[in-house]
């Protein structure tokens, strides 16, 4: 009977004990249910990724966490589910098969490849989570990453009046198939679009995500170049991925990029693109890495083959490649030494030039360029550009003004070979 004196106070300091000892209670108690929680978070995404419903985040806040367990909560709020991949699955276009449109839907598609030199309507029948063929080597599969010793990665998207499925649809590919435990961030970057869907509704659309995606949005168009340079300010994991805005990663994607900068930081990594078919979005890949980049003195991008002498240094088909150049957009870059090298040129317009520029400098600077094999993600190679390509001044040859930088810039004394190709831009500056 004594401790009883306790619950039922008679004297004013046991009603502040009373008091006192409660907090400790709820305190305790709230402590131990988020952290049990959190531990459950953790366990169902190394099993299989679920996501939990948006409305179990109110605790959040009450209690300090260190960094990782907060990208736990993020995740836990986010109300998107992530497809279990082992069950199959139906519909058009799954498994990264074609898609072919009825008579009554083809003068739709057909003026989608004029104006959007891909088939949106095709795009719009497919499920933003659609499966795709895993092409990877199976020496590729077998390779085991310990994903808590990798650098986590922000991935960057660049858009400028994308479409909305090709756009969502890349969205998707990299939240579902890249391990929670790397993938730090989606940036979606607004480059100035003007359609009306991707305003207001775009905003609604990624709350989803739980803060998994952030949408940074330049009221002002800056180009792709100065766009991936803005987008990669705003990233915060250790590593920096591009991404197209039509592109799909495949499984084990982001993997072999991320554990081969924890190996090489100046290493500067392109994945294997993979072809989708714009008129359709079939999906195909290729697992034998054969070719590297090169270039012609007009400064557009070859595909060479393997010189015999990296055939020979590398040991296994699973081994980076050393690549004079890159093709495109889509690459991997320790994010301080992208700034450090000084990134891609900002005095470049629009598009076009930089996958070179970014090669002579990573080169030059110590870096090098590499393609990963094991690391696949497709894109939808589109004919023409559906968007404004007129850079300032009204600028209508952004590459080829682009290109004389990149020739002023690194290439001494063989930028003559260029402007004999170009002397038309020898005499602008
Ligand atoms: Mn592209």
């Amino acid at each position: 009977m004594r401790w009883s004196r306790f619950l039922v106070p008679r004297r004013k300091e046991n009603v502040v004990n009373a008091v006192l000892l409660l907090c400790c209670f709820i305190v305790v108690v709230y402590y131990y249910r988020n952290v049990r929680r959190i531990n459950q978070d953790i366990d169902q995404e190394h099993k299989r990724p679920q996501a939990n419903s948006g409305d179990e985040s109110e605790d959040f806040g009450v209690i300090r966490l260190a960094p990782h367990v907060r990208d736990e909560f993020v995740r836990s709020s986010m109300s998107h589910v992530i497809p279990d991949y082992s069950q199959k699955r139906d519909g058009p276009g799954e498994d990264g098969k074609p898609v072919y449109l009825s008579e009554s839907e083809k003068a739709e598609g057909d003026s989608d490849m004029k104006n959007w030199f891909m088939n949106v309507k095709a795009s719009d029948k497919i499920s933003l989570d659609r499966s795709l063929p895993d092409v990877r080597r199976k020496e590729c599969k077998d390779i085991k990453y310990d994903l808590k010793k990798l650098p986590s990665a922000s991935v960057v998207i660049i858009f400028t009046d994308e479409a909305w499925t090709p756009l969502m649809r890349t969205v998707h590919s990299v939240v579902n198939r890249s391990p929670p435990e790397l993938l730090k961030e989606v940036v979606l970057l607004d480059d100035n679009s003007q359609r009306e869907e991707l305003k207001g509704h775009l905003d609604e659309y990624i709350k989803r995500f739980g803060g998994l995606v952030k949408l940074v949005r330049k009221t002002v168009r800056h180009g792709l170049i100065r766009a991936k340079l803005a987008g990669a300010k705003e990233a915060t994991g250790q590593v920096v991925v591009f991404l197209d805005s039509h592109c799909e990663a495949t499984a084990g994607w982001l993997e072999p990029l991320v554990a081969r900068i924890a190996e090489e930081r100046t290493a500067i990594l392109c994945p294997m693109i993979d072809s989708i078919a714009a008129e359709t979005m079939a999906y195909h890949g290729d697992p034998y890495a054969t070719a590297v980049g090169g270039f012609s003195w007009a400064l557009h991008f070859t595909w060479e083959s393997m010189p015999q002498r990296e055939q020979q240094r590398r040991k296994s088909p699973t081994d980076y490649i050393r690549s004079p150049t890159m093709a495109g957009g889509l690459l991997a870059a320790d994010k301080e030494y992208f700034f450090a090298v000084g990134g891609y040129d900002e005095e470049m317009d629009i598009w076009g030039g930089e996958n070179l520029e970014i090669s002579f400098r990573a080169w030059t600077c110590g870096g090098s360029i590499e393609f990963i094999p094991c690391s696949h993600v497709g894109h939808i190679f589109r004919a023409g550009h559906p968007y404004n390509m007129t850079g300032r001044n009204n600028n209508k040859d952004v590459h080829g003004t682009n290109s004389k930088r990149l020739a002023e810039v690194w290439m001494d004394d063989y930028k003559r070979l260029y402007y004999m190709h170009r002397s038309d831009l020898k005499v602008f500056v």
